[in-house]
């Protein structure tokens, strides 16, 4: 019944049905739809079938012989013990001491995060994950870990692949479960893009510890140590690994940048330190680092620390490996890098020509090559569904030393420049960006703050705003939302506070708080918030689920009234899932371990009067239709 009110609800029969229309219609649920899983994935398939799925829409469409990605493994046979064990086995202290007792070089596998994050608007669905984890786990069993979670993946799931970011990560730690897990963690910002209370950060953390993360790599947008030791503690309190992380900015040898100099960054370790982190990270998330720079930072760094380092940086500029082959030798303990077909430009270094680069030296980081190979194969293969979702991005670039954007955000505040008409004044935007920078007072930038900066360009460059103009007392600005609400203290106090000036002509005489956001943020009743939502969506509420409606009120509940018309799309093969199906295409998809949909797309019809198209498939051998209505 809820499908049938849905189609033909008049808002969705204007063609203006959207995720905000659900949830903003409670009478859809009025009727509950129960209907089997089987049929909500016909449903699905029809439906993006003759309507398209509306985030691939005029974008560039995968080769029509694009191939369903095969995994070297199928099945995790002969697993080898690696670090996983270890931290099961003898605890997160341990770990840190194996990682400084070890000569090789450790290597972080950012694939399934960082990698699709930054190269393919972070648009990777948990089937392309989950399928090669056997193959990690027979195979790649030396590595560090594999970060497969947190950043943008967690709402990306949820708002626009329609699936559960938690079981993604149960998926993937069932498959692999000998090499840890790793997320990357906002600080006080969880997974999201501001300050949540102290007691939702406790609980995320906790539930992530849960469903399977196994190292946590927790920084603050501002390098705000004291907005960190709330997420620190939760992790700390898990029993997991806690990697507390600085993010790199600036340009250590640069005297002009001196706010961010060797000192500034010793320092900042050492706070680390004694807050407690097992494992120190040091987060390039621009790509910014040189060589030169890098083995100055690491020598000291080991020299003025006791933790194990682990270096993250991005290839934007391509010399990634010059910085990682001098941290390497200045005695870094772990790197992140990307298996070779998603690696490069806005991703991570590459992580086979590193594994090559070491090969025979006293940092050789003994990892299989030819495994490499074979896996990196598998990847090519998916990425070749994604090409909607490329950015273009033709060559690296030393441009990245002028804007300091961080490989994350760039691709996205291109398109979001393409969306605003201006993508052909790009490198006015990078050139604005940096401009901000300086006029914020010279901060890191990394989500969110990143997105205050990149917001704030944007709206300079589309309304020919200069620097000299934004900071002209007589000249009337409309600052950007976010903008205020950072300067207002929303995220936290960079390192000498906010430059005076700009603060007050932004908030109008508002006075700015320089409290820790948390401390004024009341504590979420978590059971209560539980129950309001059971009875919004009709179905009882887990763990999983009340930690993500909390993170993300809005995109939860679409999300979950999306589930209940559709079922478990994410079981759909990657072509299936953005392109819908041919005529006399087969596919299967396993719903529950050992219950497999066996579909095969018949026919579509013509049209009907009422804007009525019938989708014929055969599930299973027996012939099933579904009516859907043609919204194009
Ligand atoms: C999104 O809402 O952004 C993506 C999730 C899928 C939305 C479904 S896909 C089938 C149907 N057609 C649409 O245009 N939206 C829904
Ligand atoms: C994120 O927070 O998602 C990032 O990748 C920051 O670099
Ligand atoms: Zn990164």
């Amino acid at each position: 019944a809820f499908v049938e009110n849905l189609l033909k609800h008049p808002t969705f029969l204007n063609n203006e049905y959207h995720t905000k229309f659900i949830d903003e219609t409670p009478e859809l649920f009025d009727f509950k739809a129960r209907r089997d899983r089987a049929t909500k994935i016909l449903t699905y398939i029809a439906d993006i079938t003759v309507n398209g799925h509306p985030e691939t829409a005029n974008r560039p469409r995968p080769a029509a012989d694009v191939k369903m990605p095969k995994a070297p493994v199928k099945t995790a046979s002969d697993v080898p013990d690696g670090t996983r064990q270890i931290l099961d086995r003898d605890g997160a202290a341990a770990v840190a001491q194996w990682m400084k007792d070890q000569p090789q070089l450790l290597i972080t596998d950012t694939t399934m995060r960082d990698g699709h994050q930054s190269l393919l608007a972070t648009r990777m669905r948990s089937i392309d994950m989950v399928t090669i984890a056997p193959t990690y786990a027979t195979k790649m069993a030396g590595l560090f870990s594999v970060e497969c979670w947190g950043g943008a993946t967690f709402d990306v799931a949820y708002r626009f692949l329609q699936e559960c970011p938690w079981q993604r990560l149960r998926d993937i730690r069932a498959k692999m479960p000998n090499v840890m897990t790793q997320m990357l963690l906002r600080a006080s910002n969880g997974v999201g893009y501001t300050n949540y209370p102290d007691n939702v950060v406790q609980s995320f953390v906790a539930q992530a510890a849960t469903s399977g993360v196994d190292v946590f790599r927790v920084f603050d947008s501002l390098n705000w140590v004291e907005n960190m030791r709330v997420a620190m503690d939760a992790v700390i309190d898990s029993g997991k690994v806690c990697e507390g992380t600085i993010c790199y900015t600036g340009d250590m040898l640069d005297p002009d940048r001196a706010k961010y100099d060797l000192k500034y960054y010793v320092g900042m370790a050492k706070e680390m330190e004694k807050a407690g982190a097992h494992v120190l990270g040091l987060k390039d998330m621009a790509g910014l680092l040189k060589a030169p720079a890098a083995a100055q930072l690491f020598k000291a760094l080991k020299q003025e620390v006791g933790l194990p380092i682990h270096f993250h940086t991005h290839d934007t500029s391509g010399a990634a490996i010059s910085t990682v082959l001098a941290a390497a030798a200045a005695g870094v303990d772990c790197v992140d890098a990307a298996m070779d077909a998603l690696s490069g430009n806005t991703s991570q270094p590459t992580l086979g020509s590193i594994v090559e680069a070491l090969r025979g030296s006293d940092r050789d980081t003994g990892l299989d090559i030819a495994a490499i190979r074979e896996i990196s194969n598998y990847w090519e293969q998916v990425r070749a569904h994604y090409l909607a979702f490329e950015s273009g991005l033709q060559a690296p670039a030393s441009e990245v030393y002028l804007h300091e954007m961080p490989g994350g955000q760039f691709t996205n505040l291109k398109a979001q420049a393409r969306s605003l008409g201006i993508e052909d004044r790009w490198h006015e935007v990078a050139q604005t960006y940096a401009d901000v920078n300086r006029m914020f007072g010279d901060i890191v930038k990394v989500t969110p703050s990143s997105k205050v900066v990149g917001d704030m360009a944007l709206m300079m460059v589309s309304q020919n705003l200069t620097r000299a103009q934004v900071e002209d007392p007589s000249v009337d600005v409309s600052f950007p939302d976010s903008v205020i609400d950072m300067m207002r203290g929303s995220l936290g106090q960079p390192p000498g506070g906010w430059p005076d000036a700009i603060q007050k002509k932004i908030l109008k005489g508002e006075k700015p708080s320089t409290d820790r956001p948390g401390k004024h943020l009341p504590p979420v009743d978590l059971e209560a918030a539980r129950s309001e939502l059971a009875d919004k969506l009709g179905t009882a509420i887990d763990d999983e689920d009340l930690n993500g409606y909390l993170m993300y009120p809005k995109v939860f509940t679409d999300y979950a009234a999306r589930h209940d018309l559709y079922g478990p799309v994410r079981t759909l093969p990657t072509k299936t899932f953005f392109y819908g199906m041919e005529p006399g295409e087969e596919i299967s998809a396993e719903i529950d371990p050992g219950k497999t949909l066996e579909v095969r797309m018949q026919a579509v019809s013509e049209m009907s009067e009422d804007g009525e198209v019938k989708v014929f498939f055969e599930l299973n051998g027996q012939p099933r239709t579904i009516r859907v209505l043609n919204r194009l």
